[in-house]
């Protein structure tokens, strides 16, 4: 899979250097490509922002940047996956469609991904339009109902869900059914040894006995039970 990222703030990124993401690199099941949106900005200041037209607070980033370097971008990819490559081009935006584990899943499948990420008070509508007009597949997606200063933080987060789900990137597969949302529902709740636990307070704290039970059935009745009422205390929306 190949991530290209334009940005501002290329220094956001590094923590995509490390751990799981770092080692999808370095063994080859993913291409990430950060690139400076200001090298698409040809003025002596290299401006990439202006004034709202029709006024209002803060700076709107300017369309000509970024139509250049989506264009580089686009023409990059294909030079190394094929002309008739076609990328998903997302732009995080607190007004986009919620990314949620469904879309991780998607889009873990797609070979190709271009992340957009907006600083300011948010890019001039024009580059949409003008990427709609060139039949690019195009898609605003939010985090949560939150504003941050810019894109970067969200392209992190919707990176790591995507990359982690690509096969061969997360050791135990495992591991990826038995998680919240991966069903629907919150996860149940987890323990580990000793099954007999003393707190720092003195509180002695054991394991559910059922647990300890080794009726496989019994545990996975547990379990579903427990997933059930935390997802209905906790988040009744994914109930209705
Ligand atoms: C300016 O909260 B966010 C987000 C916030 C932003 C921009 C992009 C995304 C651009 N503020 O996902």
């Amino acid at each position: 899979m190949r991530i290209d990222v334009v940005t501002l703030f290329g220094e956001y990124l590094a923590p995509l250097e490390l751990s799981l993401i770092g080692k999808a690199r370095r063994d080859g099941l993913l291409g990430l490509h950060v690139h400076d949106l200001r090298d698409f900005a040809h003025d002596r200041h290299r401006t990439v922002d202006d004034t709202p037209v029709g006024g209002g607070a803060g700076m709107v980033m300017k369309p000509g940047p970024w139509a250049e370097a989506l264009d580089a971008v686009v023409a990059a990819g294909r030079a190394e996956l094929g002309e008739g490559a076609e990328p998903l081009i997302v732009f995080p935006n607190p007004a986009g469609t919620p990314f949620a584990q469904a879309t991780a899943h998607a889009w873990s499948e797609r070979p190709w991904i271009v992340f957009a990420c907006g600083r300011y008070e948010g890019i001039d509508e024009r580059v949409y339009e003008h990427l709609a007009d060139a039949g690019r597949e195009v898609a605003l997606a939010s985090l949560g109902d939150y504003v941050l200063n810019g894109g970067e933080v969200a392209v992190l987060a919707m990176t790591e869900a995507i990359v982690r789900l690509v096969p061969g990137v997360v050791g135990n597969a495992a591991s990826l059914v038995e998680e919240s949302h991966s069903d629907g529902l919150l996860e149940y709740p987890l323990y580990t040894k000793p099954a007999s636990w003393t707190a720092p307070d003195g509180t002695v704290r054991d394991v559910p006995e059922v647990l300890l039970s080794g009726n496989h059935e019994r545990i996975a009745a547990w379990r579903a039970e427990q997933s059930l009422a935390r997802t209905r205390e906790r988040r009744p929306d994914l109930l209705a």
